[in-house]
């Protein structure tokens, strides 16, 4: 047994040293998060049993409500936050338009963006799933947020992490001083420090990609993965290749492992080179969190939190992982993917403007 048990609640109380001007309520925040994760993480252990107890959107053998996970979690996540006077504005994957807090409660200083259960065509087969979060800090004037205090750039997050339904449920965070992660003992309901400051190692093990779409990849991301796969580049040992399709799990992996996890643009619509992930949402938390972990995360051209969102629910290519893989995915797509980067970038220009 170690010689300190630590609660993710004293974890992120003993951080507040780093802000020493904080009222505290940053702190509940992620609290709220961690609550928010152990409430989603008692409902996915009983996805399973949904086959005997009732179909989502019918009722159960006791009268109940069956509400589908997804939308279970994004009611959690808003109804633990929307009164508690900490947060001005939210947004939601799973919602059109941004989340503002109900008139009859008080705002507060931060901002909430959360994608409440990642993986959704994982969430019926009993494969890991995860809830990804984001906090920023206003920085509108009016009394109560807007799409402007949603709209900013990784680079400006005060906070990002994830919480991952696999085997055990954990929750990772990072505050902007390192990644560490926690490990929920079902048994008294705790998340308890597993993994204090997270590293991604230096030899990558793993890339992971939807190989299924290569015919629509572009020629630089064919060959960036054959180099993955060690048949460009002298000498190179193959990595190997895991691919769940929940963005989460698959990030952690390589995260603990090392590696790459890659979903580029592609060719398959002139209309959309971005690929499928959204930026808000999944990219900029996760890329936060491994900038963190010593990694890197691009779209093929720059760094994930350098890109200014223009749409609330924007897509970006993304490359996150090693910094080393991350780089080279970058050369690739320079030297040989120059046609695809102006539609990118001609696209991205187009992309509605903040209102
Ligand atoms: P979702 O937000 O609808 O769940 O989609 C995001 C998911 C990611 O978790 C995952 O990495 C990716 O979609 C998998 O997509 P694909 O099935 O195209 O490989
Ligand atoms: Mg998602």
């Amino acid at each position: 047994m170690p010689s300190t048990l630590m609660t993710i609640e004293r974890h992120i109380l003993e951080s507040q040293r780093y802000a020493p001007h904080a009222t505290g309520a940053f702190t509940q925040l992620l609290y709220d998060i961690a609550l928010s994760a152990k409430l989603i993480a008692r409902e996915t252990t009983r996805a399973g049993l949904v086959d005997i107890l009732g179909e989502a959107g019918s009722n159960n053998v006791h009268g109940e409500d069956q509400q589908k996970l997804d939308v279970y979690a994004d009611e959690v996540i808003f109804r633990m936050n929307d009164h508690t006077g900490r947060l001005c504005v939210m947004a939601s994957e799973e919602r059109p338009d941004i989340i503002p807090i109900p008139e009859q409660f008080d705002t507060g200083r931060y901002v909430l963006i959360y994608d409440p259960l990642d993986g959704s065509s994982n969430i019926d087969v009993n494969v890991s799933i995860g809830t990804i979060f984001a906090i920023f800090r206003k920085i509108s004037s009016g009394p109560r947020g807007t799409l402007e205090d949603i709209l900013q750039p990784g680079k400006q997050l005060a906070a990002a992490g994830y919480v991952i339904y696999g085997a055990s449920t954990m929750m990772v965070y990072s505050t902007g001083h390192g990644v560490h992660g926690f490990t929920l003992d079902p048994s008294v309901g705790e998340f308890l420090l597993s993994h204090e400051n997270i590293q991604i190692p230096e030899t990558p093990m793993y890339y992971s990609v939807n190989q299924g779409n290569e015919k629509y990849w572009t020629p630089g991301v064919r060959r960036y993965v054959k180099w993955l796969q060690g048949i460009y580049g002298e000498g190179r040992k193959p990595l190997s290749q895991r691919y769940i399709g929940s963005l989460v799990a698959d990030f952690h992996r390589n995260l603990l492992k090392g590696g790459i996890y890659l979903y580029p643009g592609d060719l398959r619509s002139a209309d959309n080179p971005n690929g499928k992930l959204r930026l808000l949402y999944e990219a900029a938390p996760l890329a936060f969190l491994c900038e963190q972990a010593g990694g890197k995360a691009s779209d093929g051209i720059v760094p994930i939190l350098e890109i200014q969102p223009h749409s609330l629910h924007q897509r970006v290519p993304l490359f996150i992982g090693s910094a080393n893989l991350v780089d080279t995915a970058n050369e690739f797509i320079r030297s040989y993917d120059r046609a695809w980067v102006e539609r990118y970038i001609e696209h991205s220009q187009q992309e509605p403007a903040i209102t």
